[in-house]
């Protein structure tokens, strides 16, 4: 049992040139990181929208009626994929609320607080103070220019050709490599 088993290896040692199986081996290793580093660059693609920020200042004395200015800029116009994420910070001495005319969104600010709030659908949207009521502001959101999108997944980090590249060749080296080993078995 154990000669016919060793004959048998040896058997096979004869037909699979090592070279080959390590080539064999390399390209479906190299198959191996290829593929899901290229898929993971197809969804990171997706995750590099809505990066950039806005902001908006409560300004000191927001809490007097009198002061003129509020929220600071009161109206901001937004694009999504470019600064749709908006930051507001209390610099006055008291407390103050964002709050969403819609009530979507809502926030208690004390002094040197901010509050985020990232937009993702296109429109007008408006704000106020819960505590002071003469206090108003609006984000005007607009979508997503073609042209950013675009520069947005090609600037994704890593340029797309390398891993194309690389699976190319590793497909390559598998096919090259199969047929090579079949032609190899059948002469031996
Ligand atoms: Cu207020």
């Amino acid at each position: 049992m154990a000669a016919r088993n060793k004959a048998a290896s040896v058997r096979i040692k004869r037909r699979l040139p090592p070279p080959l199986v390590i080539v064999l081996i390399a390209s479906l290793a190299a198959l191996s990181v290829a593929i899901p580093a290229a898929i993971a660059q197809g969804t990171t693609t997706v995750g590099t929208i809505n990066t950039g920020v806005a902001n908006v200042s409560i300004v000191s004395g927001a809490q007097n009626p009198n002061n003129g200015v509020f929220y600071s800029p009161a109206s901001i116009t937004v694009v999504i994929g470019v600064n749709n994420t908006v930051v507001w910070t209390n610099h006055d001495t008291t407390n103050h609320t964002v709050v969403a005319v819609d009530n979507s969104y809502s926030d208690t600010l004390a002094p040197g607080q901010t509050f985020t709030h990232t937009y993702t659908t296109a429109g007008v949207y408006n704000y106020h103070c819960t505590i002071h009521t003469f206090m108003m502001g609006s984000v005007k959101v607009l979508a997503a220019p073609s042209s950013s999108t675009t520069s947005t997944s090609s600037s994704g980090g890593i340029p797309e050709f390398p891993f194309e590249g690389v699976v190319v060749i590793a497909v390559t080296a598998v096919v090259l490599a199969s047929y090579l080993l079949v032609r190899q078995t059948r002469r031996g």
